[in-house]
């Protein structure tokens, strides 16, 4: 028996806390942190940690490019030389553009710090994360609604009676906390209702399942809100006491009835009602799931904004079984220090107009999809150096071909990846960064019921020539003279800066890998403790503060047009064996199990265009490179939709696994690069066309 090293899965961005078992410097095998699921489970692609981390198709050493951009050919350079190519041409960006001029786009999440310092040291505004190709919409919903960010609140699933899920594909595009949860739930006797363009995992294991016309959710919930106000199904107490805007509801959605919202999405009227009755009996201890993953369409900052409403019309914010605030150290009287807290805020607009030309949407998230259209336009300045971390624009943000145009224009971009990814494929420089399993990194808060404190802990050696971000950043930052923002030389010096006046000392963390800062969950009184954090301290349907910034608190359903014959709208989602569009697609174990995406398509659409199961069609969208993909024919989808898994097409060679396997959605979604009222791309806008080879 090894060693047992506690520390965090970075296999996907869901953070769990993991227990690696290592043996001669070596991982023998990853569990689950059983302080935590009370099991070891991990998902498949936490278990796969293994695979990664010996597969030697990832970057070994620091490259700078050697040809044309994406050509393949690049030298292999020193720590020293790349970061001072990087620095050197960093400087000439900033002496003639100014600071703002340097973007640094990111994946987001919670171990972010280094990178969010470094971009803030230099002195730009322009970080931006992925969030407006997955869940901005919700998030900007959310603080129009209850003040709190998408993450602010949490779900307590394992006392729910009644969750109703709008195409969160919980039990396939999983964290595995979060689905154990739900099975709880189910195994509990909680009833779940899930709606969706087409059948999966999560639709298997709900109560009803209702296949929906695509981008009619909006409607579904008018109806819903209508026919709960009309029969007075609510929880007035809870109303009257935490919301406001409850009239301008209620006359807004009056012409909104099941009847008219069945000829719509396509769902009886008798089920809509069906779920009001279902949900109004089990509440508060109700969820509808305001969603994740939620560039879906032009109208989903409304759709989101309905859900948020409906868990009020529950009254089941902060309620068993319902949805509670998410409690941090600061509520357990605990203050963790950070490095961008440190920061000057870096003067000047963002380039994305996130916080001023919209008002409304959060400038910490920005949006991922305007970068190309600064970049093309100069607007509104010119934006010459582009940094990308942990992240993979060219894969995840839908147009690559104009993301590449404008990455043409650059004097510098470099990525930082433990793959290669499209983005890396295409840099000027490539860093490696230690994998998940050979790096330690800050001090992270776990939020939640009972907050604690958590890191990730390096468990085995680096096998190349790679380096931890908290090293990256601070040499880049030493070189640009802010240096003084990254005050450690170690990552334990950085502990314990982070650790003091907290109480907590680094040697807590060794028993169970994280410390918990509150022995009870920390519920607020319902009755007069909650804080929403509008500006009138209670959910708001309808805001003045959206008013003053021009954005209507409701708006109208809009039909969605049918899409023409032989045409599609592209609907896609995630499995459970792999991550997103390049962490895991080419892992020797992951790849075996999926290596590959299929174009599911309804069997009487697909008869009509002659196209039989397993066959390969063409699929293509406006001007965008037609693609090869096989059909499956099922009677689980919408007609009006066809499904692929995001994720394939990968076109970086050295990736033997994944290189040429599929078709690529994000290559499809032209026209997507808009900004819409919730500050997502409406990826789900898309049609396509098929037809057979
Ligand atoms: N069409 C379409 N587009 C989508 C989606 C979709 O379903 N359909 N999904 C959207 C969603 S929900 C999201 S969240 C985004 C995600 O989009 P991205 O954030 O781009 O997600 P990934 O492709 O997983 O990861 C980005 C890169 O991080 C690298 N990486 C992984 N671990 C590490 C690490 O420890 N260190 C460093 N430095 N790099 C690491 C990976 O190798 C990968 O190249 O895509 C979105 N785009
Ligand atoms: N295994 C695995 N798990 C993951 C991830 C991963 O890459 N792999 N990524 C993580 C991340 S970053 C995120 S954001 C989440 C994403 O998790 P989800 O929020 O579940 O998002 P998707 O996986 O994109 O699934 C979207 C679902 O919406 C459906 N859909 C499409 N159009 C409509 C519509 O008009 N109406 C309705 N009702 N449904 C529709 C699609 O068919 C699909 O089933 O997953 C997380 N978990
Ligand atoms: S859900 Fe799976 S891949 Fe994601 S962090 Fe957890 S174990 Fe790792
Ligand atoms: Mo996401």
């Amino acid at each position: 028996m090894g060693e047992t090293v506690y520390s965090i899965c970075s296999m996907c961005t869901v953070r769990c806390p993991i227990m690696v078992e290592v043996e001669d410097g070596a991982v023998r095998h990853i569990w689950g942190n059983p302080h935590v699921f009370g099991g070891q489970q991990l998902c498949p692609r936490g278990a796969a940690g293994k695979a990664f981390e010996y597969d030697d198709e990832r970057p070994q050493y620091p490259m700078i490019r050697d040809g044309e951009r994406g050509s393949g050919r690049w030298k292999r350079a020193t720590w020293d030389e790349a970061l001072g190519f990087i620095s050197d041409k960093l400087k000439a960006v900033i002496e003639k553009h100014g600071a703002k001029s340097v973007i640094l786009s990111d994946r987001g999440g919670a171990i972010t710090d280094f990178q969010k310092t470094f971009i803030a040291a230099i002195g730009s505004p322009n970080y931006v994360n992925h969030h407006a190709v997955c869940s901005n919409s919700v998030h900007n919903a959310n603080l129009s609604v209850t003040g709190y960010a998408r993450n602010g609140l949490g779900y307590d699933y394992k006392n729910c009676k009644h969750l109703v899920v709008y195409g969160r594909n919980l039990l396939e595009s999983l964290g595995t906390g979060e689905a154990g949860n739900v099975i709880d739930m189910i195994e509990a006797g909680g009833k779940m209702v899930y709606i969706d363009v087409r059948w999966n995992y999560t639709a298997a294991k709900a109560q009803k399942f209702h296949i929906i016309r695509p981008g009619t959710d909006y409607a579904l919930n008018l109806a819903l809100i209508n026919s709960i106000i009309r029969e007075h199904l609510y929880d007035a107490g809870f109303v009257e006491r935490w919301t406001m805007g409850f009239e301008e509801l209620k006359e807004f959605v009056s012409p909104y009835t099941p009847e008219w919202a069945e000829a719509e999405t396509g769902i009886p009227a008798k089920e809509i009602t069906g779920i009001a009755h279902g949900a109004a009996a089990a509440r508060p201890s109700v969820i509808f799931h305001p969603g994740w993953m939620t560039a879906w369409r032009s109208d989903d900052f409304y759709l989101r904004r309905s859900i948020y409403a409906l868990n009020a019309l529950m009254g089941c914010y902060e309620a068993k079984g319902g949805i509670y605030i998410n409690k941090g150290p600061g509520d357990a009287g605990v203050k963790l220090k950070t490095l961008l807290s440190q920061v000057p805020k870096p003067a000047g607009e963002r380039f994305d107009g996130a916080g001023t030309k919209y008002p409304h949407i959060g400038a910490q998230w920005g949006m991922v999809q305007l970068i190309p259209h600064a970049i093309l336009n100069e607007d509104p300045y010119p934006v010459k150096a582009y940094i990308v971390m942990r992240h993979d624009p060219l894969a995840s943000v839908p147009d690559p071909e104009t993301m590449k145009k404008a990455m043409d224009k650059l004097d510098l971009l470099v990525s930082i990846d433990v793959n290669y990814s499209e983005t890396g494929w295409y840099s000027d420089v490539i860093l490696p960064e230690d994998t998940y399993l050979e790096r330690t990194d800050h001090i992270i808060a776990r939020n939640g019921l009972k907050p604690g404190l958590i890191f990730r802990k390096k468990a085995v050696p680096p096998r190349f020539d790679t380096r931890p971000r908290s090293h990256i950043f601070r040499e880049l930052a030493k070189r640009l003279g802010a240096g003084q923002y990254f005050p450690y030389e170690t990552i334990e010096d950085l502990h314990k800066w982070q650790l003091e006046g907290t109480g907590v000392k680094p040697e807590d963390f060794k028993a169970k890998g994280l410390v918990n800062l509150a022995k009870e969950p920390i519920w607020l009184d319902r009755k007069d403790g909650l804080k929403f954090k509008t500006p009138s301290g209670k959910i708001e349907f309808f805001s003045g503060k959206l008013g003053k910034a021009g954005v209507p608190s409701f708006i109208p359903f809009e039909r969605p047009e049918k899409p023409a014959e032989g045409s599609f709208r592209l609907a896609t989602s995630k499995v459970a064996v792999h991550t997103q569009g390049r962490t895991t697609s080419n892992n020797p174990l992951l790849s075996e199990l999926v290596p590959e995406n299929e174009l599911w398509i309804n069997t009487d659409r697909a008869s009509g265009l002659g196209i039989k199961n397993g066959d390969m069609v063409e699929i293509s969208c406006e001007d965008a490179p037609a693609q090869r993909i096989r059909a499956k024919l099922t009677d689980f989808i919408h007609p009006e939709a066809v499904f692929m898994l995001h994720g394939f097409g990968d076109t970086v060679p050295v990736r033997s696994r994944s290189y040429g396997r599929g078709a690529s959605d994000v290559r499809l979604q032209r026209g997507a690069l808009r900004v819409t009222t919730g500050g997502n791309c409406p990826l789900a806008e898309c049609i396509v066309s098929v037809r057979r080879v």
